[in-house]
């Protein structure tokens, strides 16, 4: 499907909805999302979109929750230090210059972080200046399984790919996707080539039949939001927004408290 649609003539391919987002979203913004922050690295990435490589929240004045495997080069298994790692708080479009570039000073990995299995995929980056503390979204507190319960809806936020074919906007998007039951995302990872789900350290959200929604390449590291609390981040998946491969996010309550120790 994604394949045929990149093969096609502009004009046939435009989406019949505007503002096609995330994968299947809308526009948003980092004034209604202060938390949302942009993770990057002008050095490594450039400057067109701010350098942006991965998402994050902000969930104290001077710390950024994101995934482990955005500091990890997947392909040597090695830890990445950018000399220039940034976060940028304020942003919505990358390619202006609103808000602030903000260095990261200090880098925290889940040490049950797998780079192999994607378990335990947490990271927590320190920033060299506070930010405004109302900016901070809370956290879902350790052992709270009430938002992944099955059907709920949560929504996820980036700069990643709109289309799983390398179209990276400028600006925010969002999406919001149903959580998928436990037994169900095994079925759909059970041994394939992205990996296997693991019911302890993730949760998967997506539409199980519809697809066409989701978190998608460049979006790895941000947030998926329940009520208002921050429950998961973007971490890996099959593809993007295909039916029976929901994303996989990173189930944050089994790590709450060990990333509340680093604030
Ligand atoms: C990635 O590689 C990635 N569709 C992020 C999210 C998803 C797949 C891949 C989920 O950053």
């Amino acid at each position: 499907m994604m394949v045929l649609f990149a093969t096609l003539p502009a004009a046939l391919a435009a989406p019949a909805t505007p503002a096609a987002a995330i994968v299947g979203g809308v526009r948003a913004s980092t004034t209604d999302h202060p938390w949302m922050v942009a993770v990057a690295s002008r050095s490594v990435y450039g400057d067109a979109r701010s350098g942006q490589f991965c998402g994050g929240t902000l969930i104290s004045p001077t710390k950024v929750v994101t995934a482990a495997h955005c500091l990890y080069d997947e392909s040597t298994g090695q830890r990445v230090d950018r000399p220039d790692l940034s976060v940028v708080v304020g942003r919505t479009d990358l390619a202006g210059s609103a808000g602030q570039e903000v260095p990261v000073v200090d880098t925290w990995v889940d040490p049950n972080y797998d780079l192999n299995t994607n378990e335990w995929d947490v990271a927590v980056l320190t920033l060299a200046e506070p930010q405004d503390p109302r900016s901070v979204l809370p956290m879902v507190s350790q052992g709270d399984a009430a938002p992944y319960a099955t059907g709920t809806a949560a929504t996820v936020l980036g700069w990643g790919d709109l289309h799983g074919n390398g179209s990276y906007p400028a600006t925010l998007h969002e999406v919001q996707v149903p959580m998928v039951a436990n037994a169900t995302c095994a079925a759909d990872y059970h041994s394939g080539p992205s990996g296997t789900y693991d019911a302890r350290t993730m949760v998967c959200a997506g539409r199980q039949s519809l697809g066409g929604r989701d978190a998608c390449q460049g979006d790895s590291g941000g947030p998926l939001v329940v009520a208002g609390r921050l429950v998961g981040l973007v971490s890996w998946g099959e593809g993007c927004a295909e039916p029976g491969h929901p994303g996989v996010y990173t189930r944050l309550s089994v790590m709450a408290d060990a990333v509340r120790g680093q604030l």
